[in-house]
């Protein structure tokens, strides 16, 4: 079997106006949509987040991929390896989400490679990664801080005719009250049975504030996560951390660094979580050896993969780290790709991160996925077992072509709300 074709769709998807650390969610996260189809007319599909340099250097990699055999990953792997070893700054980046091109591309092609192979042999990607250990996969709620606005075309207007969590997801939440509120409305549409609550927006005490109103709101039978992105010192991350012993179920990425990290961590008795300071396999041997962490939040879009994350979760019960998953603003393909892989995974301690309930759009058919009791279904189908809406790829692309947003850039679209605002590295 070879691969005969590789389509290559940029596309932009409604976004409401998030707040991080890094400042503003733009009107439109990006994502890029792959099919490889094979010359016996299997088509693999795949999903990872969206930039000029990620989708130009898949471009470049078209000779890579067109006539190899999609079962052959290793070979595929090292020509993309060499072919992209050389590429300029190839690094995370310091905002909270990963900015590396060859583990996109690796993860792009090794998602839409299984698919292949899974709808060639008629097995899950799940089987092929060692068998299905669970047919539902948890997910926690994610709270942020945000300005009143539906994203998209509406950007910082609503749509009043929304009502449930599509009227929730366009209310400001910036103050306790707002949090509460929105933490409530996700639960009771989702079910989710743990909330996370992204941080490094507010000044700490607010930060600490809301934390202590979501344990107050749903005691402690829903385990509370909280995401400073790295933008406190140690200091503050210690003070305001002692407080949070008892209230939180893990406290991710609230200091800069794997250093700093690990000087948090020994202060603290709470479980230390990250998708910041350990983001590779090279990082680990540091992060065992001072302690950095003791969750890894992996995310297969930048480990390089679904197979990688599998190894990652051996590395880390060999250690004794347990692994979770972070996200991204995304869509099903994505999901899909995160079901399997928590289908698969040996154990599972802690239910996912997802940002899925904040995007209204999709691109598989038959819509989005359903939660039951903040839990998903693994589709049963081979492959992915999801398949592209060419309809709605085209209206997404046509979202991409309409909105002129080239790369994901959070100062930039905070600067439209608060004019100098500057990002920084510490913030408080
Ligand atoms: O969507 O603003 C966001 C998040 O801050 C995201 O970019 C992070 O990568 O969710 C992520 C995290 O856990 O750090
Ligand atoms: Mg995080």
């Amino acid at each position: 079997m070879k691969i005969r074709e590789m389509h290559i769709t940029p596309i932009a998807i409604v976004d409401p106006p998030l707040l991080n650390a890094a400042g503003l969610h733009a009107p439109y996260a990006l994502r890029i949509i792959i099919e490889l189809i094979t010359d016996n007319n299997i088509s693999g599909i795949s999903e990872i987040p969206g930039s000029e340099k990620i989708r130009n250097c898949l471009e470049e990699s078209r000779e890579e991929i067109t006539g190899k055999d999609p079962f052959n990953l290793t070979n595929i792997f090292k020509s993309l390896e060499s072919k992209f070893s050389g590429v300029d700054n190839d690094i995370r980046g310091e905002q909270s989400w990963d900015q590396r091109v060859l583990t996109h591309i690796f993860s792009a092609i090794e998602v839409a490679c299984l698919d292949i192979i899974g709808k060639e042999t008629g097995r899950r990607i799940s089987d092929l990664l060692g068998g299905t250990v669970r047919e539902q996969v948890p997910f926690s709620a994610y709270l942020f801080f945000k300005h009143k606005g539906a994203g998209g075309e509406l950007g910082f207007d609503i749509d009043p005719s929304a009502s449930g969590w599509a009227a929730a997801r366009q209310a400001q939440a910036l103050d306790v009250e707002g949090i509460v509120a929105q933490g409530k409305a996700m639960r009771e549409a989702f079910g989710f049975q743990s909330v996370k609550l992204k941080g490094g927006v507010c000044a700490p005490e607010i930060e600490l504030e809301c934390l202590r109103a979501l344990h107050n709101e749903f005691g402690n039978k829903v385990p509370l996560r909280f995401d400073p992105n790295g933008v406190w010192s140690v200091e503050t991350a210690i003070s305001y951390g002692k407080e949070m012993e008892g209230i939180l179920d893990y406290y991710e990425d609230p200091v800069r660094g794997r250093e700093a990290m690990s000087r948090v961590r020994k202060a603290l008795d709470i479980a230390i979580a990250t998708n910041m300071c350990t983001t590779s396999f090279k990082d680990i041997p540091e992060s065992i050896r001072i302690g950095s962490e003791d969750i890894i939040l992996s995310d297969h879009h930048f480990w390089g993969g679904l197979r990688a994350s599998m190894h990652l979760e051996w590395l880390c019960s060999v250690f004794g780290r347990k692994l979770s998953m972070h996200s991204n603003s995304h869509l099903g393909i994505s999901l899909a790709a995160m079901l399997h892989l928590g289908a698969a995974l040996k154990e599972l301690h802690y239910a996912f991160d997802t940002h899925y309930p904040w995007q209204e759009e999709e691109v598989i058919k038959g819509g989005k996925f359903c939660f039951e009791n903040g839990f998903i279904s693994v589709p049963k189908g081979p492959g992915l077992g999801v398949e592209l809406d060419k309809e709605a790829l085209a209206k997404l692309h046509n979202n991409y072509k309409r909105c002129g947003l080239m790369h994901r850039d959070d100062e930039i679209e905070m600067q439209k709300v608060e004019p100098g605002w500057k990002f920084e590295l510490t913030r408080w």
